[in-house]
């Protein structure tokens, strides 16, 4: 497989670029508002993610097809399940949710997509998926059924985090969930990033360009924001 998305990422990071990418929600995108979204969201934007924890409908391939149609930025799956797959996207983080003990969202859910995923054109990147404690209760801790991580816990997220890449995973990604009321600490971040040498995707409750930065200095090579910008589609 080619890993033409995963090496421009690796690059970007390599010349010392600060990565951003924009989440969307298909279930909260209104798909006829994508050219005005696209203009409204950070011109540091360099990566569109789009998946969502609930299972709804499948609005999945109309709104990744929408986006291909007005912006040049790759688009990634972050699929909530194995029927958020679509090849119009470029690439899927296959996510496995490292910090939980649900079988299901281990291993589970990626049999169930695998059989479709053999002749995909996405390119697939293995991610260590963690969910760490943001101060409220999130959709990936309901609907996964697990327990997000303590963030006291430094040094066994950092140790999962580690497992995680020792396992193949080509990506972390620190989680504190849609609409944290706290997001990842800078000392979770630095650690992770210390630890591991894969990127650092850190995302949950990010809400400003400060707040951004700050998880830069800290380690984050990719922030993820999303909540920040629905409104700018409902
Ligand atoms: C959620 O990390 C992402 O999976 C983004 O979180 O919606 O809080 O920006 P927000």
């Amino acid at each position: 497989m080619q890993e033409l998305f995963y090496s421009e990422m690796l690059s970007a990071i390599k010349r010392g670029d600060k990565l951003l990418a924009i989440l969307i929600d298909p279930e909260k995108f209104a798909v006829s508002e994508v050219s005005n979204f696209l203009i409204k969201i950070p011109k540091e934007t360099t990566h569109l993610f789009v998946g969502g924890s609930t299972d709804l409908n499948d609005k999945i391939n109309e709104v990744v097809t929408a986006l291909k149609k007005y912006s040049k930025l790759p688009v990634f799956l972050f699929p909530g399940s194995h029927h958020q797959i679509t090849d119009a996207a470029d690439a899927l983080l296959f996510l496995s949710l490292h910090s939980g003990r649900n079988p299901e969202y281990l291993i589970g859910q990626q049999v169930r997509a695998a059989s479709t995923l053999k002749s995909t054109s996405l390119e697939i990147i293995p991610t260590s998926y963690l969910l760490i404690d943001g101060g409220n209760e999130s959709a990936v801790a309901r609907v996964s059924e697990t327990v997000a991580m303590s963030q006291e816990s430094i040094s066994i997220i950092a140790d999962t985090a580690l497992a995680g890449q020792m396992m193949g995973a080509r990506l972390v990604y620190l989680e504190a969930g849609s609409g944290a009321k706290v997001p990842v600490s800078h000392a979770i971040i630095k650690s992770v990033k210390n630890t591991l040498s894969i990127p650092v995707l850190v995302g949950g409750g990010i809400r400003t360009k400060e707040q951004r930065e700050q998880a830069y200095l800290a380690g984050a090579d990719l922030v993820v924001m999303g909540t920040v910008f629905e409104d700018i589609t409902i």
